[in-house]
C-alpha cells in the first residue's frame, strides 16, 4: 500500500531511535517542570525523584500523574510552565460542571499542534487538493481550530463551517465541492439524516473523506457513516490537556490510530491501581507531553480505555498505534455488577435491521436498591408505521441480543424517528440517575 506520510523522517523512525529520542525529550522535560511548576516540584520532592533518576523509559512509573483534578486545583494558568506574556493561544474543555479545564499554548505549542494534525490529516488521506469542511465547533474546544490549521498546514483548502446550521452545511458543501468533512461521528450522523430529508444524495457528491473523534463510536457507527455519506470515516484521537486533536489518527489502513509519540509518550495502566501494565494489554492511556512548552503535562490520566500495538503497520508508519477507544473509565456502566461500555451498547443496537443511530440509556435505581437501564433508541419510519408485530418481535430480539452479547438486562423502548434529542458535537448518550440515591 503507497500511502502519503506528512513527516517520512519522525513517522517511519526505528522504534530504537523513537525511544532514544523519547527519554532525552521526558529527561529535559522532568528537568523544566521541577524548575518551572511548582506543582510538580512538590509532587516530584514527595516522590524524591529528578530528571538524574531518569535512566530508561522503564523510570516513567516513577514520576507523578496528573489529574483533570490537578487542572481544577490550578485553576486557571496555576500549572503554566512559561510566563503569561508568551502565551499565543488559550482554549478550554467545557467540563459538564463548574469550571472549565484551561489549557494553554506558545507560539511552538501551536506550530507542533498544526503539524501532528497535518500529519493526522495526511494518514487520513487527505491531500494539498482536497477542499476540507471543518464542522467542528471553532472556539475554546480544540476541534475546530486544531483541524483548520493542520489542513491550512498541510495546503488543503480550509471552509471553516464550524458545527451546526446544518442545511446551509449541505448547501455549501455540494456548492463548493468539499471533498474532505471534519465532525464528530454524532454530527455526521445527524447531518446524513438532514441530508436525506433535503433529498440530497450525500454519496453522490465529491465527498471522500472524513475526519471524525471527539466522542467514543463504535465499527457498526463508523459502517453507517461510510454508507451514508459515501466517504471513508477516519477515527482520531486527542484532547485538550495535551493540545487537541493530532494526538493520534488512523491511517487508511484502519487497523488502530498512530500516536504522534515523538511528541506524547503514551503507556497503559490499570485504571484502579495505576500500575503499568504489560505491552498489549488493555487498560487506561496516560500520556506525557514531551515537547510542549506553556503546559508539560506529565502522566496525564486520559481515563480513555485502549491498547497499544507497535507491530509494523501496512502504511509503513512505525509510530505506535491505540486500539479504537472503548469508552472512558467515568463512562463504564456497572449494571447489576456487569460492566459495559455505552459503545458496546451501540454495537448491539445497530447490528439490527431497521434501528437507526440515535439512543439514549437510562439507567436507574430500581426502589433505591437494583439497577434499571431502559434504552431508547429510534426505529426507521417505515417501521414504526408497519404494524405492532414487526416491532414487539425487533424489541424482543434487541432485548435478548443485550442480554446474549453483553450479559445485560434491558428493557429496550422502541421510539419514533426524530424523537431523540440530536447532537451537533458530542452526543450524551447516557443518564445516569442511579447517583440521585446517594450511594
Ligand atoms: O475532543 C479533542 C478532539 C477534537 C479529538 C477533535 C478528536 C477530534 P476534549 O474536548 O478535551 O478534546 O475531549 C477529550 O474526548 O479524553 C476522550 O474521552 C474523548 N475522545 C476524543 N477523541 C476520541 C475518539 C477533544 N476518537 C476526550 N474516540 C477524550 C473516543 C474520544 N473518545
Amino acid at each position: 500500500m503507497v500511502q502519503m506520510i506528512w513527516n517520512q523522517e519522525r513517522e517511519t523512525m526505528s522504534r530504537g531511535a523513537l525511544e532514544a529520542l523519547q527519554l532525552e525529550l521526558l529527561r529535559r522535560q522532568v528537568a523544566t517542570v521541577y524548575e518551572k511548576v511548582p506543582f510538580y516540584r512538590h509532587a516530584l520532592r514527595a516522590r524524591g525523584v529528578s530528571a538524574q533518576d531518569i535512566h530508561s523509559l522503564d523510570d516513567l512509573d516513577r514520576l507523578p500523574f496528573t489529574t483533570k483534578s490537578d487542572f481544577r486545583d490550578n485553576y486557571p494558568f496555576g500549572l503554566l510552565a512559561v510566563p503569561r506574556r508568551q502565551l499565543s493561544r488559550v482554549h478550554a474543555s467545557s467540563g459538564t460542571t463548574g469550571k472549565p479545564t484551561v489549557v494553554a499554548y506558545t507560539q511552538a505549542d501551536v506550530d507542533m499542534w498544526r503539524e501532528v494534525c497535518a500529519r493526522n490529516l495526511v494518514a487520513g488521506g487527505v491531500t494539498e487538493d482536497d477542499m476540507v469542511q471543518i464542522a467542528m465547533g471553532y472556539g475554546l474546544f480544540t476541534g475546530g481550530l486544531g483541524w483548520h490549521y493542520g489542513a491550512e498546514h498541510l495546503g488543503a483548502t480550509v471552509v471553516p463551517m464550524s458545527s451546526g446550521n446544518t442545511r446551509r452545511q449541505i448547501m455549501l458543501l455540494q456548492d463548493f465541492e468539499a471533498t474532505v468533512f471534519c465532525a464528530t461521528p454524532s454530527y455526521a450522523i445527524y447531518l446524513a439524516e438532514q441530508a436525506d430529508e433535503m433529498g440530497v444524495d450525500l454519496t453522490q457528491t465529491t465527498l471522500r473523506v472524513g475526519i471524525h473523534g471527539a466522542e467514543p463510536w463504535s465499527d457498526e457507527m463508523r459502517r453507517e457513516i461510510a454508507r451514508r455519506m459515501g466517504i471513508d470515516p477516519i477515527d482520531t484521537y486527542g484532547l485538550s490537556e495535551l493540545v487537541g486533536p493530532g494526538v493520534s489518527g488512523e491511517c487508511t489502513a484502519h487497523c488502530g490510530l498512530h500516536i504522534n509519540e515523538d511528541h506524547f509518550l503514551a503507556e497503559i495502566v490499570d485504571p484502579k491501581s495505576g500500575e503499568r501494565l504489560l505491552p498489549g494489554e488493555r487498560g487506561e492511556l496516560v500520556i506525557t507531553a514531551l515537547t510542549k512548552e506553556a503546559l508539560p503535562v506529565i502522566r496525564y490520566r486520559t481515563g480513555d480505555i485502549t491498547r497499544l500495538d507497535t507491530s509494523p503497520c501496512a502504511c509503513g508508519r512505525t509510530l505506535a498505534r491505540m486500539e479504537k477507544i472503548s469508552g472512558r473509565t467515568d463512562d463504564m456502566l456497572i449494571l447489576r455488577g456487569v460492566n459495559v461500555f455505552p459503545s458496546q451498547i451501540e454495537t448491539v443496537l445497530l447490528r439490527l435491521e431497521g434501528v437507526q443511530p440515535h439512543y439514549v440509556i437510562l439507567v436507574d435505581r430500581d426502589m433505591g436498591t437494583m439497577d434499571d437501564v431502559e434504552i431508547w433508541v429510534e426505529v426507521s419510519q417505515d417501521l414504526f408505521a408497519d404494524n405492532i408485530g414487526r416491532l414487539r418481535e425487533l424489541q424482543k430480539t434487541a432485548e435478548f441480543e443485550m442480554f446474549e452479547t453483553l450479559g445485560i438486562h434491558a428493557r429496550i423502548k422502541l421510539v419514533e424517528p426524530h424523537s431523540i434529542e440530536r447532537s451537533m458535537g458530542k452526543s450524551q448518550r447516557v443518564i445516569d440517575r442511579r447517583n440521585v440515591y446517594g450511594s
